[in-house]
């Protein structure tokens, strides 16, 4: 590519499928833990970590919401942008993503009060976690949004997943599946509001390579989630020192 070509605005579609690409290849779907689940071939502790990790990722969403808010000066922008936190923390006690991870978690025979405490959350999970909300708290807005862009390929995960739970995960109940029901249209809205905005205030190249860079540096960070997980439990099976307390 030339100087000339390497500064071309992309045109809508370019840059979406540049995006896409991001996803394509580095997407958390392809990570080894979820081949896994996806084959049925975790056993249930496995299963309880993974909950018990991505919780903690579950749960600083409306915090780094939050933040994303506190950029917004355009109240249309911030109209839409609350409903995730809705989403996640329901209008009042018992509602909410949150709370229906929580169901998951007992559905799976952990103890909600160790759950809901992070008690069992790995260092690792933890430091990928606290690097997305710190990301968004110490970067632009539009950069924020980019990082959000993720869900772009949530809605196959979950297809993926939905079934896996039932067919190889029947210990699991019913009523802890509804968390991944109810994001197979949450998602697809959240990100077709992320991926306008992304796409309409991307205006130079530059800013199209950010969000591009942005975007893969999410997907390391819910990769990393899952390599804490698969490093204590799966293999080698190490769990840390001064952990579980
Ligand atoms: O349940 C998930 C969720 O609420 C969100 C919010 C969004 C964001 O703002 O970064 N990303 C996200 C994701 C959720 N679930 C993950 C999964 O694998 O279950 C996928 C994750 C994402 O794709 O970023």
């Amino acid at each position: 590519m030339n100087q000339a070509e390497s500064q071309t605005v992309l045109s809508a579609e370019e840059f979406t499928q540049r995006l896409r690409a991001v996803g394509e290849e580095g997407y958390h779907d392809k990570h080894p833990f979820h081949v896994l689940m996806h084959e049925g071939k975790l056993t249930k502790r496995q299963l309880q970590a993974w909950i018990e990790n991505r919780f903690y990722y579950q749960a600083i969403i409306p915090k780094k919401d939050a933040a994303i808010m506190a950029k917004v000066d355009d109240p249309a922008v911030r109209r839409a942008w609350i409903q995730r936190i809705i989403d996640h923390d329901g209008t009042r006690a018992g509602e909410g993503g949150i709370h229906k991870w929580l169901v998951l978690a007992e559905a799976a025979g952990l103890h909600r009060e160790d759950v809901e405490n992070f008690r069992f959350v790995l260092p690792g999970a933890r430091f990928a976690v606290d690097a997305y909300l710190t990301f968004v708290q110490s970067h632009s807005l539009l950069e924020s949004v980019a990082s959000s862009l993720t869900e772009l390929f949530a809605p196959t995960l979950m297809s993926r997943r939905l079934p896996a739970f039932e067919e190889h995960y029947p210990w699991v109940q019913k009523e802890g599946l509804e968390y991944f029901r109810s994001r197979l249209i949450q998602a697809p809205r959240d990100v077709e509001y992320g991926l306008d905005y992304v796409l309409t205030h991307c205006t130079t190249r530059e800013q199209q390579e950010r969000a591009v860079a942005v975007l893969t540096l999410k997907c390391h960070i819910l990769w990393s989630l899952l390599d804490a997980v698969y490093f204590a439990y799966v293999s080698p099976g190490w769990l840390p020192p001064l952990w579980g307390k």
